[in-house]
């Protein structure tokens, strides 16, 4: 079974999150940034917990500063998401890291992304969608800023809304609010939940932002009855073991729960979030899941289908993936 030339879609990436670190390090030696404390000493992204990672990942986003720059970081990634087999992709993307929060630049970032997707989808035949993020960790005020943002490029590239940070911060009530000025523009909504918080949050972002997708919400599994939610409410998770992993949430795949999740009747599908953070690809995810859970090519397609279902493209790109 060769799963790495399977077609996948991915739905949670981060766009910063999936700059490799050599990227970083050429754009902060041109630019003259210094970014001490990003790297170990082989080269990798340094971090001890996702406290740490969140701040080293805020550090390293300080060298794309332009425009330009998110459109040569998109065209990195889509290269590397393309070698792994995905067709699809969707981003999440803050206009609070471009352009060093001057959010009045916002539009001329979304052109650059998009211009870069429609260049990667010519020579690789993937395809781009974002997710307009607001950081949960900065101020609560700044959500509504981010979804006047959100609202106003929402249309063909910029497709959803998911809040991302830490989720430990503030409540999920608190961002109703930008939630509602997206739902009404006719946004996708999304959010992280259920990674660093427990069940309570994963019904929280349900019930107070009304989200059809979940990021993460593999901790659901801590509370039947809010897997049973999940399953009624046909909320689909986009679950990223790799990285939970990587982020100590569980010390091995065969601990990780997608699999009981499945079995639950949970709708799941299989993403990266921040693959050089993580030291995972789609290639990676997809091969330890076959190995832990003996799954064959039969469950992945049925993932990817899962995933087409739920993308938050529109109708015709969908009938590409389906
Ligand atoms: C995240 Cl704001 C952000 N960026 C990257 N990865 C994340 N995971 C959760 N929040
Ligand atoms: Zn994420």
């Amino acid at each position: 079974m060769n799963l790495n030339a399977l077609p996948k879609i991915e739905l949670h990436t981060h766009l910063e999150g999936a700059a490799p670190p050599e990227f970083i390090r050429r754009l902060a030696q041109e630019k003259h940034v210094d970014l001490s404390g990003v790297f170990d000493d082989e080269g990798n992204y340094a971090f001890d917990n996702f406290l740490h990672f969140l701040k080293v990942y805020e550090a390293a986003t300080a060298v794309l500063q332009t425009p330009e720059d998110y459109h040569r970081l998109t065209l990195a990634m889509l290269e590397k998401s393309a070698d792994n087999g995905v067709i699809y992709t969707e981003t999440f993307v803050s206009p609070d890291f471009c352009g060093g929060g001057d959010l009045g630049a916002w539009k001329e970032y979304v052109h650059a992304m998009q211009d870069a997707s429609d260049m990667a989808e010519k020579t690789h035949g993937i395809v781009l969608k974002g997710i307009v993020t607001p950081i949960r960790h900065f101020e609560v005020g700044k959500a509504k800023e981010v979804a006047r943002c959100a609202v106003e490029t929402f249309g063909d590239w910029v497709v959803g809304f998911g809040i991302g940070g830490d989720e430990g911060a503030g409540k999920f009530s608190d961002f109703a609010y930008a939630y509602d000025m997206a739902r009404e523009a006719g946004m996708h909504l999304t959010a992280h939940a259920g990674e660093f918080a427990g069940a309570q949050s994963v019904r929280s972002a349900i019930r107070d932002l009304g989200v059809s997708r979940i990021g993460h919400g593999v901790r659901a599994i801590e509370d039947m009855s809010v897997v049973a939610e999940l399953v009624e409410r046909d909320v689909v998770l986009e679950v990223c073991p790799g990285s939970n992993i990587a982020l100590g949430l569980f010390s091995s795949w065969e601990e990780h729960p997608i699999a009981r999740l499945r079995d639950a009747g949970v709708k799941v599908t299989v993403s990266t979030d921040d693959p050089p953070f993580f030291h995972t690809t789609m290639n990676d995810e997809y091969n330890n899941l076959a190995r832990a859970f003996a799954w064959g090519e039969d469950v992945f397609k049925e993932i990817n289908t899962t995933a087409a279902k739920a993308a938050f493209c529109n109708d015709t790109t969908r009938k590409t993936l389906l």
